[in-house]
């Protein structure tokens, strides 16, 4: 199905599924879902390096794995993932940030140098990870973009602390959640615009940032310029790009990107934070990252020599508790040894580690990583399958031949 039939069966009436994808009429089942139409092409967007592309319009671009060789994943080189088709270039100079909403007591319009100016600056190392990333390895295959492992990025931050924008404007006490705005927009009015909330304890963490540098720099134009939310520990999702405004509200948001997208079933993750204004009957929003890793320097079919040291190295990240251990296993999960951690740049951060062994036994071996975070959470062996592939922190299994 090409572009142009997707959008026949847009304007034909869009069905709307639980979890909240858009699939079209003409969609039936055995045909190849949407994001899995382009194949995994190589393609620039401005201003970034090549990045393995999913759709075209709306943006939806991975980071190879091969760029991950750093804890710092590069501007250039940082996942892009958007889900309306309009994305304006905004001028820094224009730009203005409404702060407002039924409950604040003043609300008031920032503009970029005020942002920078008016507010302590803040730093810190996040993961921006879509719920989404290794969708792809979904078995059964569920509709979507259709990620690898690439739909996430380590960054240094820099911005406002929403809570001291929030603070000026005066919090009334029924405020309940934040909800945040930024300049995309669809391509046909129907389409709903990109609006998520924040339980108001989340918007109040000190570490949840209005956020205007990426890595020292200012964000590039895919990854939200000039201004976005950082939610540290939580899904990329709630990380509203392009920010345009900040309200505080007594009552849930109820558009289709909180209650209709972004929600897992209620039962199955048990050990993440809960978003009790927005929870339904079966199903909630989804929330912190659960923990993760992945192998950075070893690909499938890999070759080693026997006899020889070999190095295997990774990263690991969770929702903000920190990352405890990463174990390794070269013989497919019958034995495991502790690899070395690296350098801490933070809870929210990537950990690299590393784990060195010497194949002895000729023939094919499979490697494994696997990461506990300071809460005892570890990944799963066997994938918790959920209708939109969130999620996704099976162990990994690489086959390697010694030789
Ligand atoms: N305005 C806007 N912000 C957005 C989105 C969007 O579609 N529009 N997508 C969100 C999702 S689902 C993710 S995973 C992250 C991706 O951030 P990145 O493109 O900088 O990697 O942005 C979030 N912020
Ligand atoms: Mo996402």
């Amino acid at each position: 199905m090409d572009r142009r039939t997707f959008l026949k069966g847009l304007v034909g009436g869009v069905v709307v599924t639980w979890p909240g994808l858009l699939v079209p009429r003409s969609l039936r089942a055995g045909e190849l879902p949407i994001g899995a139409v382009e194949s995994a092409v190589r393609a620039a967007l401005s201003g970034k390096k090549p990045l393995i592309k999913r759709t075209y319009r709306p943006p939806n671009f991975e980071t190879p794995v091969r760029a991950f060789s750093g804890v710092i994943t590069p501007n250039d080189q940082f996942f892009v993932r958007w889900h309306l088709a309009h994305i304006p270039q905004v001028a820094a100079e224009t730009w203005r940030l409404e702060v407002g909403g039924d409950s604040v007591e003043h609300p008031f319009e920032l503009t970029l140098d005020q942002l920078k100016r008016d507010f302590e600056p803040v730093e810190l190392f996040a993961v921006c990870q879509c719920a989404g990333n290794r969708r792809g390895f979904s078995e059964p295959h569920v509709p979507g973009v259709q990620w690898g492992a690439g739909a996430m990025g380590n960054a240094r931050w820099k911005g406002a602390r929403l809570k001291d924008v929030l603070a000026r404007a005066g919090l009334k006490s029924d405020a309940l959640e934040i909800v945040f705005d930024g300049a995309d927009y669809g391509a046909i009015d129907e389409t709903p615009d990109f609006v998520k909330s924040l339980p108001l304890w989340k918007a109040l963490d000190e570490n949840t940032l209005v956020a205007y540098e990426m890595n020292g720099e200012a964000l590039p134009h895919w990854n939200g310029f000039p201004v976005r939310l950082v939610v540290p520990g939580w899904s990329g999702t709630y990380w509203v790009k392009q920010l345009t405004s900040i309200s505080a509200m007594p009552k849930p948001e109820t558009g289709f990107w909180m209650s209709r997208a972004y929600r897992i079933p209620k039962d199955k993750f048990p050990h993440i934070e809960r978003f009790l204004s927005q929870e339904g009957e079966d199903n909630t929003p989804i929330t912190d990252m659960v923990v993760n890793s992945l192998i950075t320097n070893v690909e499938e079919g890999q070759r080693l020599r026997a006899g020889k040291p070999a190095t295997v190295k990774g990263l690991a990240w969770d929702g903000g508790h920190g990352i405890r251990t990463v174990e390794v296993s070269v013989n497919g999960g019958r034995t495991w040894r502790d690899a070395q951690l690296e350098q801490d740049y933070g809870r929210f951060s990537f950990r690299a580690w590393h784990h060195t062994f010497t194949p002895r036994r000729g023939g094919k071996h499979v490697l494994m990583a696997r990461a506990t975070n300071r809460q005892g959470s570890t990944q799963v062996h066997e994938l918790i399958f959920n209708p939109a592939g969130y999620h996704n922190n099976v162990v990994q299994r690489i086959n390697v031949v010694v030789a």
